[in-house]
């Protein structure tokens, strides 16, 4: 628990209102330092909603090499019995895969792809590195859904991080249709923080991970914002990309359809907004589910120079 003035408090036992957030949408504006491949229409677009989709992102034969490495991890006896595998609370199948930038380095390198690592610096006005990976797996008639929830919300009271300056990345593996529990978001949500009910249990990540309890925001909040904002669940094909501010409120369905969906996640943090204590928990989380240790500006690595001309500009 942290004694420092919490911008965010939730986890509480008496109830508090949503309030606005304290930080701005896209970190750059007006500065010319971290200007990237978002155009107007794109930023403007990303402060509306909290997210962008861009449909077909990746061809499918840059996916390919993530499914023949996970084939390969799935017969990591020592991998699969470690912590940052976790399990599906019905079915025990694999549910999700932590750390995935530092098993494989086909994923490492994915996170410096410079047309994402572009984006990402541009919308987080600084250098960033990798607060958080992992893979999601949902087996077809199976595979559990996510309860509504804000990430901000369980890294700023589970992992000290500070301010609302990080964004998600999230490649589709799998075709996502709205039939195998695609990723829900509520446009607009990002705005809002909502303080959350319910004290943070003694290692809450081993329950969490699996479905989360603790952290989920009231039905009224949720329903007014919805009222507000919709709902919307980008669809595509694999490849399809998505990026999503780090408050954007976020759920999925169970997948009720005989298809797979599987996507990467790669959290991309400001390194000027690093990890402190946590605000509402009494112990820090594992350093697969939150780096602290050794905070690199990440660099850009290109496996296709030959698209490196798409208004990326100069590799660093
Ligand atoms: O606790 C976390 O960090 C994870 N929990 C969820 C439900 N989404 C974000 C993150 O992977
Ligand atoms: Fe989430």
């Amino acid at each position: 628990m942290t004694d420092q003035l919490d911008p965010y408090p939730t986890r509480l036992t008496e109830y508090r209102k949503p309030f606005s957030r304290r930080e701005p949408v896209v970190h750059s504006r007006n500065q010319r330092r971290w200007e990237g491949p978002l155009d107007e229409v794109a930023l403007s677009r990303y402060e509306r909603d909290g997210f962008l989709w861009f449909e077909g992102f990746f061809s499918q034969d840059r996916i390919e090499p993530f499914f023949e490495e996970l084939k390969e991890m799935a017969n990591d006896e020592s991998l699969m019995s470690s912590e940052q595998v976790i399990q599906d609370p019905n079915t025990g199948d694999i549910r999700s895969v932590f750390g995935m930038h530092q098993l494989s380095e086909a994923f490492n390198r994915l996170t410096r792809d410079p047309r994402i690592l572009g984006m990402v610096r541009q919308l987080l006005g600084s250098e960033v590195y990798i607060h958080q990976s992992r893979i999601n797996d949902k087996f077809g008639f199976q595979g559990s859904g996510f309860d509504w929830h804000s990430d901000f919300e369980t890294w700023h009271a589970e992992d000290g991080m500070p301010g609302m300056r990080a964004v998600s990345a999230s490649l589709m593996l799998t075709d996502n249709s709205e039939f195998n529990g695609p990723l829900m978001l509520i446009p607009g949500s990002h705005r809002q923080f909502v303080p959350c009910m319910g004290e943070t249990p003694e290692a809450n990540w081993q329950e969490s991970l699996k479905a989360q309890e603790i952290g989920v925001p009231d039905n009224q909040a949720l329903a007014r914002m919805a009222e507000q904002g919709g709902i919307q669940a980008p669809k595509g094909p694999a490849g399809s990309l998505l990026l999503f501010e780090c408050n954007t409120l976020h759920a999925s369905n169970e997948n009720m359809s005989p298809w797979p969906r599987s996507n990467l996640f790669f959290v991309y943090n400001s390194v000027d907004n690093t990890l402190g204590e946590p605000y509402a928990a009494k112990s820090r989380r594992p350093e697969f589910l939150a780096t602290r240790g050794k905070i690199e500006p990440l660099t850009m690595h290109d496996d296709f120079p030959e698209l490196a001309g798409q208004g990326v500009g100069p590799l660093r």
